[in-house]
């Protein structure tokens, strides 16, 4: 059987933490299915096929990973689909768990689906997509923190570029 596991989120855009997530789940299951799960009503920084192509671009050196979008979807009907065998999802903080846990209990709930998380990396656990999107909207340098298109498609959305 293929141990499948689904990577979610809103990937606007993904840094490297989520690529932390994404390796180590790579080396630990069979697929992995990085899906981008949005609002359709509701535009984000990004549109869906920048945010495939970045990550595409940022995992095409492993073989097992692909990304997938999803929109207005349940997380446990988009894994129904996929044939999942569970969620896996970084944790980076205390609020982080507050906020996931409630989740992956519904989600179980809901279908029996399991949710497995883990420690983001000392190095990267405390990047976030907003965080990122704020230090490059007021001019600071966020080079390391995501992959280099992403640095320029953000420097390129600064006022006066
Ligand atoms: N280090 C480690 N992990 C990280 C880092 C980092 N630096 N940054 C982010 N992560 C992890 C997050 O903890 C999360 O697990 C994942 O990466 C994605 O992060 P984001 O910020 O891109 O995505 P979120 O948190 O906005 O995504 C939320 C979901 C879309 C996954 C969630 O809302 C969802 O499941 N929605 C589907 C609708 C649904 O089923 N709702 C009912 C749930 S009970």
């Amino acid at each position: 059987m293929t141990r499948r596991v689904v990577c979610p989120g809103s990937f606007d855009p993904v840094t490297v933490g989520h690529l932390d997530i994404i390796r180590r789940a790579a080396a630990l299951f069979d697929e992995v299915v990085v899906a981008i799960l949005h609002n359709p009503s509701k535009s984000g920084t990004f549109t869906i096929e920048q945010r495939i192509d970045f990550i595409e671009g940022a995992s095409a050196d492993l073989a097992n990973v692909r990304v997938a979008a999803f929109g207005g979807q349940l997380i446990v009907d988009v894994c129904r689909k996929l044939e999942a065998t569970a969620i896996l999802k970084g944790l980076r903080s205390e609020s982080d768990y507050a906020y996931e846990v409630p989740m992956a209990l519904m989600n179980r709930q809901l279908t029996g689906i399991e949710t497995l998380f883990i420690q983001g990396d000392a190095a990267s656990g405390h990047i976030s997509s907003s965080l990122v999107k704020e230090i490059s909207g007021l001019g600071g340098e966020i080079r390391g923190m995501v992959p280099d298109p992403v640095r320029d498609a953000l420097y390129a959305r600064r006022p006066g570029a």
